[in-house]
This record gives C-alpha cells, structure tokens and sequence, in this order.
C-alpha cells in the first residue's frame, strides 16, 4: 500500500508500531507491525519512507509492505481512509509525479505504456521513454523553434532598440533544421506503432496444406486442431504472440475451397474477412506439388488486400514450388527463418529502427504532424515576404502541438531569452 502527500507519515503511523522507536527514516526499509483499530497485531510489514522531493510523486510517500492476503491489504486501506487517506484514482501517483515536475508528460504516458507492456521488447522501449528518450529529442527542436520566436518577437517588440530585422534567408535557414528534426521524429512512428499496437497476420491457403499446424508452431503451442481430414478448420481461431518483441496476432482460417457444407461456406467467408482484416498474409501452399489455379487465385486475393509472404508448407516431402519460403511446420524447419521475413515484411522502409526515442503514441504523431503543418506555412510566409507579426503565428501554431507534448512554453520563457540574448535595456 502506498500512501502519498504531507500526512503520509502521520497517516501510516497511525496503524503501525515499530519495534522499538518510530523510525522515519527515509530511503530506508523498517520492520514494524500492522495494528488493527484495537491495537492487536494483524501483520508484520515492512515500512519505506520516501522524503519529498525524492519519492516517485516527489511528495512524503510511505509504503507499506503486507503479506498480501486480501483481508490484511483492505484492512490497511481502511484503517488509512478512517485517519484521513482517500482512495487514489486511476494513474493519480503519476499524475501527481508529472503535477510536481517529476516526469515530463511522454514520460508519464510511457508509464502506461511500460504496465501495460505485454512482450519484453514492449517494456524496453517504454523504460526508455521513461527515462526521457522522447523527450531528449524533441526538447532541441522546442528550443531552436523558441529561439526564432524569441528572434523575430525581439525584432517586433524592441524596433527602435536597433535590433536589425531577421532577413528571410534566416529565418529559412533556420527552420529547416526543426521541419527535418520533426520528420524524422513522424517517419519513427511508423515502427513505433508497430511495437506499441503489434499486427495481424492471417495464415491462409487450400484445405490441408498445413496452416494449423504452422500456426500452431508459430505460437509453440498446440492450439488448433490438426487432423488429414480437408477441411477440418471451420472457423477463424485466433491468437497472440511475440515475433521479435512485437505482439502478433496470428489468426488460422479454414481452407479455401469450393465450399461442402453451409458451415464450410460460412467459415471461408471468416477466412476472406480474415485476409482483408489482416497487416500481412501467409499464404501457404504444399511445397511438394505443384501449384495450381486455385492457389493462384488466393494469391492473387491475398495481394489484392495489402501484403502477403508465400509459404511452401511441408518441405520435408520435397519442394517443388519455387520462390516461396520453405517450411515445415512437422520439423520445425524454416519456422526462424520465417519468423525474421515476417518482421521484414512488415517493417517500414529502411527495416528497423535501433535509435533510441522513436514515437510510440498515435498522440504524438498527430501533434508532430500539425506543427510540421503550421512549419511549413511559416516557410511559405517568409517567402511571400509576409510580415513578420504574421509569420509569428504560424511558429506559435508549430509550437503549440509540441508544447502538448512536452508541457508548455510560458512568455517568461520567450522573454527571458530575449532578453538573455540580446541586452536589451542597457
Ligand atoms: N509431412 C508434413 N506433414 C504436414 C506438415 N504440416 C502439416 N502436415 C500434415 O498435413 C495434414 C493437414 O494439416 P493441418 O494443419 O490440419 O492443415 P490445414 O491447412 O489447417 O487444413 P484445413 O484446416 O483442413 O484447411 C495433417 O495430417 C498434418 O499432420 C509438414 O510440414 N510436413
Ligand atoms: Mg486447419
């Protein structure tokens, strides 16, 4: 349990004893035991104290650490509500943590983002932009923007002062580090998005090629039915798994054929949904016979719907079919070489992005893409020779959306730098 703000201690001190003294000391681990409203002891705990500003909401924070049984916690949740602790909400530790200066706003998102991680990779990436990456990048683009801000406001405000007019070449000259800085930051969300959201992949083909048993390989765990009987998937059975770091979700379909049955029709209508649903499509054929008119159609479907990789299934029995990656979902072979063409197939041009700081939050893009807009009206003003008053708006609405990013820009900010660099006022 953990208890934050200035009656943290006196809260928390309430419900325990320490043996033998009160001990507060902070970044320090105490034993200590757990009262009830009696005075009896329910649980021995262990007590930290963290002193403001060097907590995780930068308040007194003081954790309390139970056995865990059910009881105790919501006893100890009781006994702080009764001596004047409320319940906090949802992310309100982080929220007070950003409120107090401790985290910056993508550091706070990356937060969420790190909980709700559901593969290593995921995680990684958000510890990163917990520590700032995000952050880091923006925050020289910010400044060279504010920077010409500051440049043509000082330029407004103080004419007389015999501060020269920035000359157009400048202010172009200038700009276009910050609209290339921005770009790139847009162009990262491209893989951003993919580690953040993962991707579908539909696995699909005739009946009887060996697409549950791939899926089932793929997933490394025996999922879908497998039997020699064609037709034995009727519906669209779908899981999740880490490629690489990145959660996919595979989905087996039923086999394309003229259909037998109303079910079987049924279920193939599932499989053309799953392929138009899909990021990527295996198509898979039997590596051992030729390939005829009918996987030429669901190739042919398949591309039609986005991208898709050819897989040769059972190249253990010989392979016949070229230009395709050969697989075999009963040995196991091919299945890596597989797993990396699916991550190729899928990443943006230019393959992975190792850099530190890429965007994960479709927030972030979307704000980065209206400054990036607002810049390039800017660009176009000082090419007209628009005034400068004028142009002034363009920079602010490239400024703002990134403000929404990294928390505001006051005008103290913009005039402390005027004034720190220009001297004016003698
Ligand atoms: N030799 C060999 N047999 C395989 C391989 N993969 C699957 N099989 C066999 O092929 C048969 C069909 O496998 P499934 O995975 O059920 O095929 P499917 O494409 O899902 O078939 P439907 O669900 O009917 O569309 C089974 O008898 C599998 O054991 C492989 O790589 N090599
Ligand atoms: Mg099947």
């Amino acid at each position: 349990m953990r208890l934050s703000g200035r009656d943290a201690r006196r809260i928390a001190g309430s419900m325990l004893r320490f043996s033998p003294n009160p001990e507060w000391r902070a970044w320090t681990a105490a034993l200590a035991e757990l009262l009830d409203s009696s005075g009896a002891v329910i649980d021995q705990v262990v007590v930290t104290f963290f002193a403001a500003p060097r907590s995780y909401t930068a308040e007194d924070v003081v954790e309390i650490a139970c056995h865990g049984s059910p009881v105790v916690l919501r006893h100890c949740l009781d006994r702080a509500c009764s001596a004047g602790a409320r319940l906090a909400e949802p992310g309100e530790f982080t929220l007070r943590a950003y409120l107090n200066g401790r985290l910056d706003l993508p550091q706070a998102e990356a937060v969420r983002d790190l909980i709700e991680a559901t593969t290593l990779y995921q995680a990684r990436v958000a510890a990163q932009q917990v520590e700032g990456s995000v952050s880091r990048r923006i925050a020289p683009l910010k400044e060279q923007l504010v920077e010409l801000i500051s440049l043509l406001e000082a330029g407004i405000d103080f004419a007389e002062d015999d501060i020269s007019v920035a000359p157009a070449e400048e202010i172009l000259r200038r700009l276009e580090p910050i609209q290339q800085g921005l770009e790139a930051l847009v162009r990262s969300f491209s893989f951003g998005k993919l580690v953040h959201a993962g991707f579908a992949l539909a696995i699909v083909g005739r009946p009887n090629v060996g697409k549950s048993s791939l899926f089932n390989r793929l997933l490394e765990q025996d999922r879908a039915i497998v039997t020699d009987i064609p037709g034995t998937t009727r519906d669209s059975v779908s899981e999740t798994a880490s490629v690489g770091g990145i959660p996919v979700r595979f989905v087996d379909t039923a086999g394309i054929r003229a259909g037998q049955d109303a079910v079987e029709t049924l279920g193939i209508e599932r499989t053309y949904q799953a392929i138009a649903d899909a990021d990527l499509t295996l198509m898979v054929v039997d590596a051992s016979v030729a390939m005829g008119v009918e996987d030429l159609g669901i190739i042919d479907r398949a591309r039609r719907h986005g991208r898709y990789l050819l897989v040769a299934n059972k190249a253990d029995l010989g392979q016949v079919v070229e230009d395709a990656v050969p697989v075999s979902a009963l040995t196991g072979e091919g299945i890596d070489t597989l797993r990396s063409q699916i991550l190729a197939a899928v990443s943006p041009e230019g393959g992975f992005a190792q850099e530190e700081g890429f965007i994960t939050s479709l927030r972030h893009e979307q704000l980065l893409r209206e400054s990036i807009a607002a810049l390039g009206q800017a660009v176009a003003a000082t090419r007209s020779a628009i005034p400068h008053e004028m142009l002034l708006l363009d920079l602010y609405g490239a400024l703002r959306p990134i403000d929404a990013i990294t928390g505001a820009t006051t005008a103290d900010d913009i005039l402390n730098r005027i004034f720190a660099t220009f001297c004016i006022g003698k």
